[in-house]
Parts: C-alpha cells; sequence; structure tokens
C-alpha cells in the first residue's frame, strides 16, 4: 500500500481545504489535498455567492481574486422588506464595509486553478475512509483511489470534509457538545437567465413565506422561495415561481430561462469542539448556519484562516498557542454567526398565522428597523462581518 509522506493532509477542496492548503503553501507549508467528488462536479456545485470583505482579503492575500475583482459585483447595502415595505440597510454607513457578490462555484474554480499553479496536489475522487493517529504526532489518512488502498503520512490533518464528511465521525463523542435545530421550512432556489431588476439583495417577509432576490452577475438572477420541508420542484413551474417571486418580493422581476431548480432543508447545527489531537476541523465539518444570514463560506474561510495562522506559528517557531487556542477561537465566532443566521431566519420567515403573539412580535421588529438605526447598524455590521482578530 503506497504512502505519500506531506506536512499537513488536507480531506476536501471545497472553499476551506483549498484556502488552507494556499495559506500554507505562501509560507512553505508543504500539503495534499483529497476529494472524494471530480473537479467538475465540486467546480459546478451551486451553492453560495455572498463574500464578506473579510474573505476578499484573504483571496486577495493570496493573489487569488482577480477574477472575483472583475466579475464580482460590491454591494454596499441591502433591503428588508415586510409585505412589501422596504427598509434599506446601508452597510457603507454603519461599517464602511462591504459585501462581494461572486458564486461559490467560481470562488472554488478561481481556488483550485491556483492551487494547481502553485504545485499544490489536489487528488480528486479520492475518498478518505479512516483518519488514524490523531493523539499522535503522526497521524495518517486511509483513502481510496482509483480503486486503491493509499494513505497520507502527516504531522496534521485538516477536516475541511464538510458537514457529511470522516472529520468529525472521527471526534470522539465526549469531546464535544452538539447543537442543532431543523427548521420546519425550506428554500427552493433558482438560477435564471434573468437581468435582475433589483441593485441590491432583497429579504422579504411575506405573508406567504420569505423570499430572496439575489444575483450571481449582472445577466443571472438567483432567487428563493420560502417552501416546506416535504415540498419538491416538481410542483413549481417556472411560471409559478416567478409569480410567487413577484408577489413576496412586492416587485416587477425579469423572467428568463430557469437553469437550475432545488430545494435545501435549512438548519442550523455545530459542534462546540473542533480539534482532537491533531485533527482539525474547519467549515461545515463544523458547523451549518442557515443560509439567511449569507455566512456558510465566509465562517468556513474564517476558520482556516486561523488554522493556517497556528500550523505557521508551528512550523516557524515550534510554539503551539495559536493552535491550542483554535477551537475556542472559532467557536466564539461560530456562536455569534449562529446567533445573526437564526435571528435573520426567524426575522424573515412565515412561522405562524398572521394576528398571532408570534407573528405580531415579528411585525413589531420590523416595525423597529424602519426607526431604529442602531438596529440597522447591528445587522449592518453582522452581515458584513467581524474582522478575524474580534474573537480571542
Ligand atoms: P464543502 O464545500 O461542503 O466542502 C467539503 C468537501 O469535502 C468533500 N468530502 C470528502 N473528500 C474526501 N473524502 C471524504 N470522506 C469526504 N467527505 C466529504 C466534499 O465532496 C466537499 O467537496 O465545505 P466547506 O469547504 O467547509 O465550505 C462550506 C460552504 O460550502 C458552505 O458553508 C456554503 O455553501 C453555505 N452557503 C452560503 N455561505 C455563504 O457564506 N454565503 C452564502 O450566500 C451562502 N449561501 C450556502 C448558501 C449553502 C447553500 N446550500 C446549498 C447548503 C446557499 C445555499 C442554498
Ligand atoms: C445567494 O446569492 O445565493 C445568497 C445570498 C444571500 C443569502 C443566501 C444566499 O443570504
Amino acid at each position: 500500500m503506497e504512502t505519500i509522506r506531506t506536512q499537513v493532509g488536507i480531506i476536501g477542496a471545497g472553499p476551506a481545504g483549498l484556502t488552507l492548503a494556499l495559506l500554507l503553501e505562501k509560507q512553505g507549508i508543504q500539503s495534499v489535498i483529497i476529494e472524494n467528488r471530480s473537479r467538475e462536479y465540486v467546480e459546478n456545485r451551486v451553492r453560495a455567492g455572498l463574500l464578506e470583505y473579510n474573505t476578499v482579503e484573504v483571496f486577495d492575500n493570496l493573489g487569488a481574486a482577480e477574477r472575483l475583482h472583475q466579475e464580482g459585483l460590491v454591494h454596499h447595502g441591502c433591503y428588508i422588506s415586510y409585505n412589501g415595505k422596504s427598509q434599506h440597510i446601508d452597510f457603507a454607513k454603519h461599517t464602511q464595509k462591504e459585501v462581494t457578490i461572486y458564486g461559490q462555484q467560481e470562488v472554488v474554480k478561481d481556488l483550485i486553478k491556483a492551487c494547481s499553479e502553485r504545485g499544490i496536489d489536489i487528488l480528486f475522487e479520492a475518498e478518505a475512509t479512516q483518519i488514524e493517529g490523531c493523539e499522535s504526532e503522526n497521524p495518517v489518512i486511509h483513502f481510496t483511489y482509483k480503486g486503491e488502498n493509499l494513505s497520507i503520512a502527516c504531522d496534521f490533518v485538516g477536516g475541511c470534509d464538510g458537514f457529511h464528511g470522516l472529520g468529525r465521525k472521527t471526534l470522539p463523542k465526549e469531546s464535544y457538545n452538539e447543537f442543532k435545530i431543523e427548521y420546519p421550512f425550506s428554500w427552493l432556489g433558482i438560477l435564471a437567465h434573468a437581468v435582475p431588476s433589483y441593485e441590491e439583495l432583497i429579504y422579504a417577509y411575506h405573508s406567504n413565506g420569505f423570499a430572496l432576490a439575489s444575483l450571481r452577475s449582472e445577466k443571472i438572477s438567483r432567487l428563493y422561495l420560502q417552501v416546506d420541508n416535504d415540498d419538491s420542484v416538481a410542483n413549481w413551474s417556472d411560471e409559478k415561481i416567478w409569480d410567487e417571486l413577484e408577489n413576496r418580493l412586492g416587485i416587477q422581476l425579469n423572467r428568463g430561462e430557469i437553469f437550475e431548480k432545488s430545494i435545501t432543508p435549512m438548519r442550523s447545527f455545530m459542534i462546540d469542539n473542533m480539534q482532537y489531537g491533531r485533527l482539525f476541523l474547519a467549515g461545515d465539518a463544523a458547523h451549518i448556519v442557515p443560509p439567511t444570514g449569507a455566512k456558510g463560506l465566509n465562517l468556513a474561510v474564517a476558520d482556516v484562516s486561523a488554522l493556517a495562522n497556528g500550523l505557521i506559528q508551528f512550523y516557524q517557531s515550534s510554539e503551539q498557542t495559536l493552535l491550542d487556542n483554535y477551537s475556542r477561537k472559532c467557536v466564539a465566532r461560530v456562536w455569534r454567526v449562529q446567533d445573526f443566521s437564526n435571528f435573520m431566519t426567524y426575522l424573515c420567515h412565515k412561522q405562524s398565522d398572521e394576528g398571532s403573539f408570534e407573528s405580531l412580535l415579528q411585525k413589531s421588529k420590523f416595525d423597529y428597523l424602519t426607526i431604529s438605526e442602531a438596529y440597522q447598524k447591528t445587522i449592518a455590521e453582522n452581515y458584513v462581518g467581524f474582522p478575524f482578530d474580534t474573537f480571542n
């Protein structure tokens, strides 16, 4: 059985694993990434679209943001609306920061390209099957590749393998507490060849349910509708989707060909420990937030930035303080993001009959939003993201 030797073995070529490998390479630290899907699959997986300024800064520092700056759309605010009445949230005024709209699959393409230009090995269609020796100084990742059983012998393992990965399952159950909410609604998301008729994102509460108007470019609209968990795309003709989006958003949309339609359940999930010996979890492997706060990818990048700093410190000075603090520091940020994502989810989704106590509290939050700069600022500062050194 062939063994590959490297410094950091990384499982998963999503945003977390790819960014980690590039951050390490910049400081001369070697890594190998294994990814169970094909390159084509990960480069075309439709997911997030909104990058915090922090995230953009990381890609800038890696020299992997050239196309992002050419094609990404910088947004200085968004709208939150209640049954058609809209409140603008001005990020520039409240935070002097902005966010960038750029599809996750484009981020992944750029990062894979940067990895291959810099000689970072990514083995696609290579599935990690076991992580051994996490408590020793020589952990080993076992994996299958082209019908063979292979392994990576390394100093550290980056468990960047997403929600269903092996990393979290390798942590001893008694080493963490698990927290989760499964929401009683899902998102039906579409991508359409349609020029967006709105300039900034619109998060809309409506008595029929939540809707979100987002975009991917000046020609591609990305929109979402709250649906029941047992709903199916077969129940949603293109016409019904456009009608319902216009109804909930309270604006006229440019209708174009819908080329992607899928339903995603909404959940909040986290564990309060992200390390077991020399195995470090990052990104969706350790936490999931409902997409209403647009934070999943951004959290993944924040995690690996902290992890890379810890590994760099270790290799440069043999000190481990940053690695020792990794989990605590990340978990503190995750809690802040969990709260914001949960807040946005409950603020904007239909959960109870109009006129009920809960729905009137929800309405009162919107009324407050229209009169309070402080409330707007709270949303703005969470939305654009806190600097990486905020949580220590
Ligand atoms: P990923 O992207 O899931 O990557 C993990 C990778 O690990 C591989 N893998 C394995 N490889 C080898 N061996 C194994 N045993 C393996 N097991 C798994 C997987 O194939 C995969 O390639 O996790 P990562 O890197 O942590 O990145 C997280 C983000 O992908 C995720 O948080 C975001 O997409 C969430 N999200 C959003 N985040 C934002 O920041 N802004 C947004 O606007 C936003 N919108 C969204 C979203 C997620 C959505 N969905 C579909 C869940 C909108 C939606 C609809
Ligand atoms: C997206 O463009 O896919 C998107 C934007 C904002 C969100 C969630 C998803 O909150």
